[in-house]
Parts: C-alpha cells; sequence; structure tokens
C-alpha cells in the first residue's frame, strides 16, 4: 500500500503488515497505509478477515513522539488517527490484530479499533502518554475502558505502566496468547485465528457497554488523590482520569472530543516539552562522538565489589539482578555482615512487596560471593572499588587490584567526586581505569556516571556504556574534574542553598520552596539524608584550595562539629523523631544566626523567588561552564543526571531545560545581579551562557549544533 505498509494474502486472509523500523512508530503514511489496506481488504470477495501485524520487534510503539516536538514548534498537525481506526473498526471483515513486542500508546489504539486482539506470550499493551505529560489521544482513554473495565483502564491511562499478555488477557484486552518463540508463529497463530472468527460478527469496541455500567465513582476521586500525591504538579494524569471518567458518562464520539481538548491542552503545554525532551535525552546520552557504535567491548561475565557499605552493597545487588556473578569483599566480618544482611533486607522487602517471588530472591543471593579477601579477583572481568572517599585509600585499594587483576580486566572506581586520573596513576594499565559513579541507593537509582579519564580507553568506555544498559540504569558519560557532572553542579546548588539560611531564610523555607518547585526533597533535607560528615569528609580533602577572601558555606561544618550529621544522628539542619520525621531545630536556627553575626551578614527578609533563582541558576551556571569545559558532551547529558540521580522534576526536563524555558537571556541577566551582590568568585557568568544568550540562542540549539558538527 505503501512503503511502510504492506499488504498481502493467506488464503483469504489480508495481512497487513507495518514495517516502520525501528518500532513501528505511526509516523505520516502509516496511518494512510492502514486505512487504504483496510478499504482494499473490504472490497476484495476473496478476503474473509484480516489480520494486521508489525514487522520486526515490535507491533506499534504508539505515535511518532518526533511528530509532537514538530508541531509544538509551530508544524501543521500531520498525525490522524481517529479516521483510520474507525475504518478499522467498521470494517465488513473480521479485523484481528497480532501483538508482539509492545503495543503502546496510539499502537494500543490501533490494535483496539480492531474486533480482536491475539498476542505473543512475551508482549506487553499499554497507555504510557502520561510519561510524556500527554495522554491518550486517539480513543485510548475511551476504548480501554470498554475493553478493560474503567478502574483498570483508569489505572493505565493515568499511570503509565504497561500490562503484560497474561493480565491484558485476563481482563479481556486480548483475546487469545499465541505460545511459540519462533518467527512467524505469531501471524500462524492470528491467521487460523482470523479464520476461527471470519464468519462470526464482529465486535465494535465503541460499541460495547458492559463493562462501563455500574461504576463506583468514588474510584475517580481516589484515583486523583494517587495521583496528585505521586505524580506530584502534573496536570497530565489528572486529565486521563477526567477523560476515562468521561467514558462513564458521555458518548463514545463525545467522550473523543473531550478527550481530543485535554490531549492538545497537555501536548502543547511546556510539561510535555520536558518529557519528551526527557525521553529522546536518555537515547541520546549513549551516542559519543568519539566511540562509534561498533566499537569492540569487553565481555563481563564475572564481576567484584570492594566495600560492603551502603553503595558498595547496593552494587552488588545490580550485578546479581542482571544475572552476573559478584564478590562482595570487605575488610571485616563485623562490616561484610552488616552489608550483606542489608542486601537481605532489600531483597526481602521486595518479595513482601509482590515484586518477585522468593526464588528469584535466592538466585540473587547466590549470585553474591561475601569474602574477606582477594581469591577469585584474578577471573573476574571488572572490579568495581567502593570504599570510602579517600585519594590514599582508593589509591591503595587500586595499587593492590592492579596486581592481581588479570590484563583485561576493568578496573571502576565508584568515587563521587576524585581525579580519575590520579587513582590511575596507581596502576600499571590507566587505559582501563575508569569512574562508574553509581547514586545512592544504588540497586534503585537509575543513574550511572561514567568518568572518563585521559588515558581511557575507547573499548573500556564503549563496554561501560553498554554494561549500563545491561545493568538497567541510564549510564552518562562524564570528563574528570572535581565532582564530575552531577556533584560539581551540586556544590554551588548546596552552597546558595547555605547562604540562603545565612542570609534570611528558614531552613524550612529553602526546603519546602524547591520541593514545591518540583525536587524531590529540599536540598538541605537532602544533605541531612544523605549524611553531612560525607560532604565534610570531602571538604577536607580540598581544603587547600580554598581561596582567601572567598566566602564559604559554614553552617554544615559547624553542624558536623558538633557531631549532628542529618538523620543518622538524629539532628542536622533539621531534628529528626525515631522516624526520621524531620521538624525545625531551634537549636540549629540559633548557631546559623551566630554563623550570620560572626560573617557580619545583615539578616533579611528572603522572597520564594529569590531561593528558587539563587539555587537553580547557581546549578545552571555551573552547567554552562562544564559544557564549555567538554566535560559534559551535551546539555542533555547535564539534564539526564540531574533527572535520573538528583531528584529534578522530570517535567521540568532537567536544569538545562528549564533555563531554556525560562529564557537564557533573563537568566545570565539573573546571574549578573547576583554577581554584582555576591562577587564574581561566586556568579561569574559562564562564558558559554553568555554566548548563547547574546545570540538568542538555546542550550537546546548548542545541542543540535553539537550533533551537526559530529556527524558531519
Ligand atoms: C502516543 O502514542 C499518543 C497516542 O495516543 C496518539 C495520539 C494522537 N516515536 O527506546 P529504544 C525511537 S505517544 C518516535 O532505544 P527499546 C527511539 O528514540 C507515544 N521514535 O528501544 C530510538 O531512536 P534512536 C506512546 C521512537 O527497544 C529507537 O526508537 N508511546 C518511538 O529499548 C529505539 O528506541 C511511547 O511512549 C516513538 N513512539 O524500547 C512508547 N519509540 O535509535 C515509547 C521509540 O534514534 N517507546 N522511538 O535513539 C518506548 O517506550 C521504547 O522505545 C520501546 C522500545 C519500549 C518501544
Amino acid at each position: 500500500m505503501n512503503e511502510l505498509v504492506k499488504l498481502t494474502h493467506l488464503e483469504g486472509i489480508a495481512v497487513i503488515t507495518i514495517d516502520n523500523p525501528p518500532v513501528n512508530a505511526l509516523s505520516p503514511g502509516v496511518p494512510e497505509g492502514i486505512l487504504n489496506s483496510i478499504q482494499a481488504a473490504a472490497h476484495d470477495p476473496a478476503v474473509k478477515a484480516v489480520v494486521v501485524i508489525g514487522a520486526g520487534s515490535t507491533f506499534i510503539a504508539g505515535a511518532d513522539i518526533r511528530e509532537f516536538q514538530k508541531m509544538t514548534a509551530g508544524e501543521k498537525p500531520r498525525l490522524t488517527l481517529h479516521p483510520t481506526l474507525l475504518a478499522i473498526e467498521d470494517s465488513p471483515k473480521p479485523v484481528v490484530m497480532a501483538i508482539h513486542g509492545q503495543a503502546l500508546g496510539g499502537g494500543m489504539e490501533v490494535s483496539m479499533a480492531g474486533h480482536y486482539r491475539v498476542i505473543a506470550a512475551s508482549a506487553q499493551v499499554g497507555q504510557p502518554e502520561v510519561k510524556l505529560g500527554i495522554i491518550p489521544g486517539a480513543g485510548g482513554t475511551q476504548r480501554l475502558p470498554r475493553l478493560a473495565g474503567v478502574a483498570k483502564a483508569l489505572e493505565m491511562c493515568a499511570f503509565g505502566e504497561p500490562i503484560t499478555a497474561q493480565e491484558a488477557l485476563a481482563l479481556g484486552i486480548v483475546d487469545r496468547i499465541i505460545d511459540g518463540d519462533l518467527e512467524g508463529d505469531l501471524l500462524a497463530g492470528a491467521v487460523a485465528f482470523a479464520r476461527e472468527v471470519a464468519d462470526r460478527p464482529a465486535p465494535k469496541t465503541r460499541e460495547r457497554k458492559e463493562k462501563l455500567g455500574a461504576v463506583d465513582s468514588a474510584i475517580f476521586s481516589a484515583s486523583r488523590d494517587t495521583a496528585r500525591k505521586t505524580r506530584r504538579g502534573q496536570p497530565a494524569p489528572l486529565a486521563a482520569i477526567d477523560a476515562v471518567e468521561a467514558s462513564t458518562k458521555l458518548p463514545f464520539e463525545e467522550g473523543c472530543q473531550l478527550e481530543a481538548k485535554l490531549f492538545n491542552e497537555c501536548l502543547y503545554s511546556t510539561q510535555s516539552k520536558s518529557l519528551i525532551h526527557a525521553f529522546f535525552g536518555e537515547r541520546a546520552v549513549n551516542k559519543i562522538p568519539d566511540i562509534p557504535k561498533g566499537t569492540t567491548t569487553y565481555e563481563i561475565r564475572r564481576a567484584a565489589v570492594i566495600g560492603a557499605g551502603t553503595m558498595g552493597g547496593g552494587i552488588a545487588m545490580n550485578y546479581a539482578n542482571s544475572g552476573i556473578p559478584v564478590i562482595l569483599k570487605e575488610t571485616t566480618q563485623e562490616a561484610l555482615d552488616r552489608g550483606l544482611a542489608t542486601i537481605r533486607k532489600n531483597y526481602t522487602n521486595s518479595v513482601q512487596k509482590g515484586r518477585f517471588p522468593q526464588a528469584v530472591m535466592d538466585e540473587r543471593m547466590a549470585l553474591i560471593t561475601p569474602q574477606l579477601n582477594y581469591a577469585g579477583f584474578d577471573q573476574a572481568d571488572i572490579i568495581v572499588e567502593a570504599v570510602f572517599e579517600g585519594m590514599a585509600l582508593k589509591k591503595q585499594v587500586f595499587g593492590e587490584i592492579d596486581a592481581i587483576a588479570k590484563p583485561a580486566c576493568i578496573l571502576a572506581s565508584n568515587t563521587s567526586t576524585l581525579d580519575i586520573d590520579e587513582i590511575a596513576s596507581a596502576t600499571k594499565r590507566p587505559k582501563m581505569v575508569i569512574g562508574h559513579h553509581f547514586f545512592s541507593p544504588a540497586n534503585v537509582m537509575r543513574l550511572l556516571e561514567v568518568v572518563r579519564g585521559k588515558a581511557t580507553s575507547k573499548e573500556v568506555i564503549a563496554t561501560s556504556m553498554a554494561l549500563g544498559k545491561r545493568l538497567k540504569k541510564v549510564a552518562v558519560l562524564a570528563g574528570n574534574c572535581r565532582g564530575f557532572i552531577g556533584n560539581r553542579m551540586l556544590a554551588p546548588y548546596f552552597r546558595e542553598a547555605q547562604f540562603l539560611i545565612e542570609e534570611g531564610a528558614s531552613v524550612e523555607d529553602v526546603n519546602q520552596t524547591l520541593y514545591d518547585f518540583g525536587w524531590a526533597m529540599g536540598p538541605l533535607a537532602v544533605s541531612d539524608l544523605a549524611g553531612l560528615d560525607v560532604g565534610w569528609r570531602i571538604r577536607k580533602e580540598y581544603r587547600h584550595l580554598e581561596k582567601p577572601g572567598v566566602r564559604i558555606p559554614r553552617v554544615a561544618d559547624r553542624l558536623c562539629e558538633l557531631g549532628r550529621f542529618g538523620q543518622k544522628t538524629g539532628r542536622g539542619f533539621s531534628k529528626y523523631d525515631a522516624n526520621r520525621m524531620p521538624s525545625p531545630d531551634p537549636e540549629t536556627a540559633a548557631l546559623i544566626e551566630a554563623v550570620a553575626r560572626e560573617a557580619g551578614i545583615q539578616r533579611r527578609r528572603i522572597t520564594q523567588e529569590e531561593i528558587v533563582d539563587r539555587c537553580l541558576f547557581a546549578l545552571v551556571n555551573e552547567g554552562a561552564k562544564l559544557l564549555g569545559e567538554g566535560i559534559a558532551l551535551r546539555a542533555v547529558d547535564i539534564d539526564i543526571v540531574y533527572l535520573n540521580g538528583y531528584g529534578f522534576p522530570p517535567w521540568r526536563g532537567g536544569p538545562m531545560f528549564y533555563a531554556d524555558t525560562v529564557g537564557l537571556a533573563k537568566v545570565l541577566a539573573r546571574i549578573q545581579e547576583f554577581e554584582a551582590r555576591h562577587g564574581s568568585d561566586l556568579w561569574s557568568p559562564a562564558p558559554l551562557l553568555q554566548r548563547l544568550a547574546q545570540d538568542g540562542r538555546t542550550f537546546g540549539d548548542f545541542d543540535r549544533q553539537s550533533a551537526n558538527q559530529a556527524s558531519a
């Protein structure tokens, strides 16, 4: 019918194959191709029924998301799905949708317009649109309740998680599971099914009503409460709930009209643009200009982790979760037992919450070998060091493992700030040394910052990026500097949070304002959670670098000197009860006032706007410096670091994207104001930011230009 959609025949059954690699997205031409094929089949007297199937690894992954970017950038919409879906549903010949891989978003909507659905056992179906800040826009909120029932449709449309083939069958979304992993099994099963139903009256989903009756309206308010709690600040889930509710109150056509109105409101919002930016960003970070796709990688079959503390234990769990046997080494039996007990507790929690069965936990525990010595390290393909953050100790450990590890073994450090080149200098193989900076809790947080030293080989980098994917992480490559991307930017962000409390804001003002901005936690609450002693130890390492006369925050150090390390000691910036619930600490407030007095700071009233701008633009300015220095490859890499490792609100797209939405000229003007007030040592604007702002360009433009240069 066109290059994207092919129509063939198998003895009375028309087979419509969608072939738009890599994921059969509904790009312009695909809906039209399906429509033409359906019409051709309808008019062909030899055709008794129709099968729609996807070529390649999946059915249809949804609308072509790039089209949405074009639309919101001002181009005319080219996506028209409704006429195709109505034509499928009105087809006089039964249409059987054959699903493998994924039927997501618009793909799910296409499948629901069919009269029947058969599915491969390993496939998934879902309406993930809310994750892009939109809602289903091709009748999904109206057809899904008619197939799955209102409660499940509500959950799927409002929260976006896909479901398995087995669940889809139990819910009545699909009619049959087709077993068999061989190519052709699904098509054969679908064709056989089509022959069975060829003479039956074909049920139209939009006319089905049996699952719409007797709905308890309390489920909508309960769902809205959950959305407000778990999707704080996001309108799309609430819009999806409104649309699904409409399916119970309005005729199908009117429900679709409401859905279309809500879809458009969501699509043109900054939130949707931010979330779509994050979707493509997650995929862009894997592309490294000087490391082409086919670069040789090392095979990682066995791993070893040194240090069974919070980080080391979490890292070992990642390997075990991915089926890679891992040795976990500690220096004392007590520390090893403690580390292992934490791992066991984490897995037990998952079993109790039903995430996986006990047998899976047992398998994973069996993959972890706890020990006090280096036995077996000579067999490891990768050794990850996760000892305390101190250069002398790290170098000692690297010296030791260099002597034991096989030549092709990657030596990775989980350092969060230290110089990878100096660590590598303790070995005779700096090309095999790399930073693998995991984020706490390492078994949960998705970010892996991969830090490239000056000698790190391309193969080691390529292996690390691929390993990140295998460990189900989002790996982002950073250059070597103090704190790399994430923590180097965090330093000025935390600095400003502390300056603000010295200048007159309360701890609670700062935490609440940034929480309301959308961060998972306020910065001072994060410091209390992570332990103030961690930063204290690092600052002591770098004391010699402090410039005389440049203001530095003092409160955290003073709290540490009093043994107040945050949550773990019950006191830090805030006070914590036995359940770790925070409350204002009058003693901290008095200490802050004393610090301000000693430093000669005149305390004043501080607005929420100043709190946001000081903290956020400190982050952005440092990000722009990192970009200018080439430590970060792209602005979007910084965004992905912050979205996946630091609790930055996903619907703001990351700090650099946020700056683009504010406007770089405005960001620069504010930074220059702060520079005039607080001095150039703290606030000199990044040269790249100045350049982009003067040219009226954005960080997004910078990324596009870099991509063009790389491909030229
Ligand atoms: C929607 O459908 C709205 C409807 O209601 C209709 C309204 C009218 N479009 O992830 P991968 C690209 S909204 C364009 O690495 P995997 C992706 O960028 C949509 N491109 O593979 C990448 O490109 P590159 C609802 C897409 O195997 C390549 O394909 N649907 C799309 O790890 C491979 O992707 C969704 O939200 C797309 N829809 O995972 C599903 N999808 O190679 C979004 C992928 O240049 N997609 N690409 O970097 C996914 O969740 C995953 O891609 C999937 C495969 C699970 C399908």
